[in-house]
């Protein structure tokens, strides 16, 4: 639930930012897990976001990837005759000309135009859908291959290491600060028997066998607005990681969210599994979106992307559990470990389709 106290602080943050018109309504937006989202209207709408300070360290860096990114997008998407409105972000100044407005108590603003007539899904409702969405995320890879990456900083350290995770959620075991562990004590040791998972992606990236790319690392399907008239994944959003990274990394979070038959939260665990069908959907769409643009080796490792996606998000749930729910936000008693045991049932259900998965992608990778 939202807090009187915030919606009455962004309201009263709008009047810092170059809107058009009075500003009007704003009411509590969106299902992510990390900032606070409004809708405002005005003479347009906006959306407004509190940044997470906890989470976000510099977020004048974060903004800074943004504004970097998004004004280079544009310079795309109008070469190629599209709508740079529309297609990527576009950031709202502040009246004293900052992409982010400070309020008094520290905490970080911004705003950007609310995509309109486009859609956000929570979770595929149709395979087209999630199809397109695959196109445009690797799409969006690609028109940042040329992207100068030594200018990102990077706004997570370590984000998708997870060797770096997997020692913090160690150490949460260890420190047990809620008195939890005993509560998880099988889902601590099913990451725990899995621990060699952690370093493959690392090891190939150390030996040069996949390549450091300017990617979004958090290409979950309610992260892409669906152009409601057309059904194209109109505009990659929640640009907040936007670091050099790996491209299976993009393609994994994708599947982990969008081909699991269950929600993330889901409790009836017989719900979740991997939807092989989805998994090849999305293996065709990603790739086409690439444009050629992948090695071989990263094509051969994206089952293993998903995996390790699949697996990295289930334990940072877990620690976030047994530390005590300060990182993601939860609505619900028991959520994080709600969110860890569908993380866990995907990726048992992958290791008994691992076969299946491989046979998929190297047959699009022929196509
Ligand atoms: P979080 O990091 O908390 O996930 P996001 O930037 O993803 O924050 O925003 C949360 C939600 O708000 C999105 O999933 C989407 O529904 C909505 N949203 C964010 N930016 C826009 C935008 N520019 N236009 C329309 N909807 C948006
Ligand atoms: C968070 O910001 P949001 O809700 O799109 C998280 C991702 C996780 C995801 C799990 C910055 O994504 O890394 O995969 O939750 N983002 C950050 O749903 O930590
Ligand atoms: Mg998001």
């Amino acid at each position: 639930m939202m807090n009187m106290d915030l919606l009455a602080r962004a309201k009263e943050v709008t009047r810092h930012f170059q809107i058009q018109g009075e500003a009007g309504e704003i009411c509590p937006w969106g299902s992510g897990h990390i900032n606070d989202t409004f809708l405002l209207q005005a003479q347009v709408r906006y959306i407004l976001q509190r940044m997470n300070r906890s989470i976000f360290a510099k977020p004048v860096d974060v903004m800074e990837n943004i504004t970097g990114v998004t004004s280079f997008l544009k310079e795309k998407i109008k070469q190629a005759g599209g709508d740079e409105l529309r297609e990527t972000l576009t950031v709202i100044f502040s009246k004293d000309g900052k992409p982010f407005y400070q309020d008094a108590s520290g905490d970080y603003w911004r705003m950007y135009y609310m995509i309109e007539d486009a859609m956000c899904y929570d979770k595929v409702e149709t395979e087209q859908d999630f199809y397109e969405s695959a196109k445009a995320f690797g799409n969006f890879g690609h028109l940042l291959s040329d992207y100068p990456a030594e200018t990102l900083h990077e706004t997570i350290p370590g984000f998708h290491d997870t060797g770096a995770r997997f020692e913090v959620f160690q150490r949460a075991v260890k420190e047990d600060v809620c008195g939890r562990a005993k509560e998880a004590e099988e889902e601590i040791r099913f990451y725990q028997e899995r621990k060699d998972i952690t370093g493959v992606l690392g090891q190939m990236q150390a030996e040069g066998k996949l390549p450091l790319r300017v990617t979004h690392n958090d290409t979950k399907l309610n992260n892409i607005m669906m152009d409601k008239r057309t059904g194209k994944g109109i505009c990659v959003i929640d640009l907040d990681t936007v670091m050099p990274g790996l491209s299976v990394h993009d393609f994994g979070d994708s599947i982990r969210f969008g081909a699991s038959t269950g929600a993330e939260d889901e409790q009836d665990l017989s719900k979740v599994s991997l939807d092989l069908h989805l998994f090849d959907l999305y293996t065709r769409g990603f790739l086409e979106g690439c444009q050629g643009s992948l090695r071989e080796t990263e094509i051969a490792m994206l089952p293993m992307g998903a995996k390790v996606m699949t697996y990295e998000c289930g334990l940072r749930f877990l620690t976030d559990y047994l530390q005590g729910d300060t990182y993601f936000k939860t609505h619900r008693k028991g959520h994080n470990l709600d969110r860890c045991r569908t993380q866990m049932k995907l990726v048992a259900d992958m290791e008994a389709k691992w076969q299946e998965m491989q046979k998929i992608v190297s047959q699009c990778q022929k196509i």
